[in-house]
């Protein structure tokens, strides 16, 4: 064989052994099913070769009180995502998204299943994977031999209650189970985000807890074995640190997904005059890389406001102003800003909108009413999100006591870097005595 040849033929062995490791590694990164533990070496091939010390991720599940709005769920969506975050600074976690469905408020009967959502549909994937690594339900179920959640935990108060709270958590027989078992088959069935019977746990148990998130990860590391654990009812556990620079990341990584955010921005521009250039709002592409001062952004030149109804009319009713005391304040507002446009985000049927105009009639009134197409395509959920992203983006804001919609809103516009002036204001309820401004929670980096 000639020089040339013997060169060619040792380029091509070294190519083939360069396919075989890439592979070889590829493959097993893919196999998340492995053992813990695997090593993945290449011994035989060349000696002392140690490519990584690969341990298989495991799966954190979880659910939340099925009575709870979208945005409270937001919230435990962050005790849990910082929760597996500070999880993976010692092992692979995969944080796996619940599907959205069988919300209270989602009332609309007319725009198909409001059941298994993915948070794709609500949610930039990227955006949220820049803080955690985490998969939607659905690729959870592909990854896994069989729709099995090996261990499931169902958080609960401790029944005997508490003189003095510490954290804590115990296993302990349940107060209520939703869960049932079934002996045959030896298996736990419950509705799991709509899937019911099309997915199963193998264990189940309650878990009585008086904790910070952060608290379960020594439970997690030391008392469970199974590679997908699954917590429901996890509203039980508190923020770590709320308001610290690690919740205001998990925050931040919330980017609504571009199609909700292209249909706000198109409203802005359509009727409110409103846009990122002349606004001061523009995105940066990465979450990770956008720092705003207060005061920064101008916003839209109209005022928005999230009146809260519904519900609250009834369970917060000492926190809820009349339709006309609203409007009062809304006038006053309005008057103070020198702004002519309004838009009002709210949950109220028609005719209270109706009169709360009529209460209005001097200004320019603006309500978010999506077509039959991008209703059904978005739902409830996505509407609500439309809503969020125009009033986080008005030059004053105006917000209702104690809901959580109004909360993410304000928390929205401190990432633009709006003047905390303009973003923590909340309705009062006439001859309220103790109604101020509401707790700033400002944003952190
Ligand atoms: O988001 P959320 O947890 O806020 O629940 P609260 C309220 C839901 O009502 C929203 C709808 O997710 C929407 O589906 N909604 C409310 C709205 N305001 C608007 C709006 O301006 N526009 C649109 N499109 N939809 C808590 C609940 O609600 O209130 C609790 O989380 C409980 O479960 C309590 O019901 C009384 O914090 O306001």
């Amino acid at each position: 064989m000639s020089a040339v040849n013997l060169a060619r033929l040792s380029t091509f062995i070294n190519f083939i052994i360069i396919l075989f490791l890439i592979n070889s590694h590829l493959i097993k990164a893919q196999d998340i099913e492995d053992d813990i533990d695997d090593t993945v070496q290449f011994e035989s091939i060349k000696p002392n070769l140690k490519v990584a010390e690969a341990k298989a991720p495991r799966f954190l599940l979880y659910d939340v009180n099925p009575g709870e709005g979208f945005n409270l769920r937001r919230d435990v969506y962050m005790r849990i995502a910082v929760l597996v975050h500070e999880l993976n600074k010692k092992d692979p976690w995969i944080l796996v998204l619940p599907p959205w469905g069988r919300l209270y408020h989602w009332k609309s009967r007319d725009i198909g299943q409001q059941e298994r959502v993915p948070w794709s549909k609500f949610f930039d994937l990227p955006s949220l994977k820049a803080f955690v690594p985490l998969m939607e339900f659905e690729e959870f179920l592909k990854v896994r031999d069989e729709p099995v959640i090996d261990e499931l935990y169902y958080l609960q108060r401790y029944e005997e209650g508490w003189d003095k709270w510490e954290q804590k958590i115990d296993i302990r027989p349940c107060i209520e189970n939703p869960y049932h078992y079934d002996p045959e088959t030896d298996k736990w069935y419950g509705w799991f985000f709509g899937y019911d019977n099309d997915v199963w746990a193998d264990k189940m148990e309650c878990l009585s807890a008086m904790a910070h998130a952060g608290f379960i990860k020594d439970f997690l590391n030391k008392n469970t074995t199974g590679r997908a654990i699954m917590l429901d009812r996890a509203e039980v556990l508190l923020h770590d640190h709320f308001g610290d620079a690690v919740f205001w990341k998990a925050r931040r990584s919330m980017r609504f997904a571009k199609h909700l955010r292209d249909i706000g921005d198109e409203f802005r521009r359509e009727h409110l005059d409103s846009n990122d250039n002349d606004d001061v709002t523009t995105l940066d592409p990465d979450w990770q890389n956008m720092k705003r001062n207060h005061g920064d952004a101008l916003g839209g030149p109209y005022m928005a406001v999230h009146l809260r109804r519904q519900d609250f009319v009834i369970v917060r009713k000492s926190h809820t102003p009349s339709l006309k005391y609203a409007a009062k304040q809304i006038k006053e507002a309005m008057e103070k800003t020198g702004l002519k446009k309004i838009f009002i985000a709210t949950d109220a049927p028609d005719d209270e909108f109706k009169t709360l105009s009529k209460n209005l009639k001097d200004y320019k009134i603006y309500r978010y009413k999506p077509s039959k197409e991008v209703h059904k395509k978005y739902k409830d959920g996505g509407v609500a999100i439309i809503d969020q992203w125009i009033a986080s983006h008005a030059r004053h804001f105006i917000g209702t006591q104690e809901s959580t919609f109004s909360f993410r809103i304000r928390d929205e516009r401190e990432i633009l870097g709006f003047d905390p002036k303009t973003t923590y204001n909340q309705f009062c309820v006439q001859g309220e005595k103790e109604c101020e401004e509401p707790s700033k929670w400002l944003i952190v980096y």
